[in-house]
């Protein structure tokens, strides 16, 4: 199959995963991930190292999904990465007990690299993580070995540029110079309320370039070339963390309910979904349909993924023969082992909490 016609057709298999998982739950948010599947897309087979087959590889490339509510495009792309998270998981979506709640949860599912939801939060973790890598690097690095260098991208969306943590962290950033850094900004002008224009008005671009920040833009996400030059461009500049301004269509291919505010929250409805299905090409009969061309393609891929994990284990091999004693604390250091004067110097506390305070506090567990 041609590599446009196979991209598209795993795009749209993301789409219409979140699309069917949010009709069978009777809840969730379909119109995120319609419009952001080919960042997601592209991200995940082109930009990220990762292993779907070992999520928690220290090097590997982040991704953090800020806006939560979106959390089928990331339960999507996983599972047609490869990662733990069946097809029988996505029918799960926002059930009890299940690996894919309505927000990405840390710890539950593998390859969420962080809890999300309240909006400005994922993308603050991520700056967290931007620091820590800046950090422990600057500990472990070497200039002929680098054994930290992993990218943290994302993706945000109006809200979380809304909350006031994204305006705080994102100046910390900037004033760091975390060029690790690279988010998408889901620019689709709709939020829970209907249009940005009814609270949001700002100027993105300005505000982020005064935070020292590089700023892209993207004026048609389906275009993937933009994508590409967008993401190599963020690649290249080392000491700005980059913001891609990116236009979408909430509810993309929906033809009642895109660039609305109907494809929030809601599912769009089983009437809307086969029109939906009907005018993209798809077969509006199957339901969680994983075309094989797509299976195949993801498949190939998963095994290549493998050796970026295995390069960097070759990498860290080498460290070790030529910075022993570095090689040696760096693997304490990420078992919480920071030696004997850390431990001298760490403070202790006393419960001054009365019995019945603390039979309170107990209870509450
Ligand atoms: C801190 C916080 N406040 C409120 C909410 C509830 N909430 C969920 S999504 C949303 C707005 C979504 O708009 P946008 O971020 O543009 O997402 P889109 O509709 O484009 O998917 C709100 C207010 C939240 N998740 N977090
Ligand atoms: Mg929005």
């Amino acid at each position: 199959m041609p590599e446009k016609d196979i991209t598209q057709l795993s795009i749209n298999t993301i789409r219409f995963l979140a699309v069917d998982a949010v009709q069978k739950a009777k809840s969730g948010h379909p119109g995120m991930p319609m419009g952001c599947a080919p960042i997601a897309y592209r991200l995940y087979t082109k930009y990220l190292k990762h292993n779907p087959a070992n999520p928690k590889w220290l090097n590997r490339d982040r991704f953090i999904l800020s806006a939560g509510h979106g959390s089928m495009l990331l339960y999507s792309i996983l599972h047609l990465s490869g990662y733990k998270i069946s097809l029988d998981d996505l029918k799960q979506f926002r059930q009890w007990n299940s690996i894919t709640p309505g927000h990405p949860e840390y710890g539950l599912t593998d390859g969420i690299e962080t809890t999300t939801g309240p909006l400005g939060q994922g993308f603050s973790n991520a700056i967290g993580m931007a620091i820590a890598q800046e950090y422990l690097g600057s500990l472990f690095n070497k200039p002929d070995i680098k054994i930290l260098d992993h990218f943290i991208y994302g993706i945000c969306s109006d809200g979380d540029l809304m909350e006031g943590i994204s305006h705080e962290s994102a100046s910390l950033a900037g004033h760091l110079k975390l060029g690790k850094l690279i988010f998408f900004y889901d620019d689709n002008g709709i939020t829970i309320d209907g249009k940005t224009s009814l609270a949001f008005s700002e100027d993105i671009k300005k505000r982020f370039e005064a935070y020292n920040w590089q700023v892209l833009n993207i004026s048609d996400v389906n275009d993937l070339k933009q994508i590409d030059t967008a993401v190599e461009s963020a690649q290249k500049e080392k000491s700005k963390p980059t913001l891609i301004i990116t236009k979408t269509h909430i509810g993309f291919g929906s033809p009642n309910k895109q660039d609305t505010s109907a494809a929030h929250g809601s599912p769009l409805g089983e009437e809307e979904v086969k029109l939906t299905k009907k005018n993209l090409g798809w077969d509006e009969n199957k339901f969680f349909y994983i075309p094989d061309e797509v299976s195949d393609h993801f498949h190939k891929m998963k095994n290549s993924f493998v050796n970026y994990e295995d390069e960097w284990n070759k990498l860290f091999e080498s460290y070790k023969k030529k910075y022993p004693e570095e090689a040696e604390k760096f693997i304490k250091y990420l078992n919480n082992d920071f030696g004997s004067e850390w431990n001298k110097s760490l403070p202790s506390f006393t419960n001054t909490l009365k019995k019945w305070q603390l039979e309170v506090l107990l209870a509450k567990q």
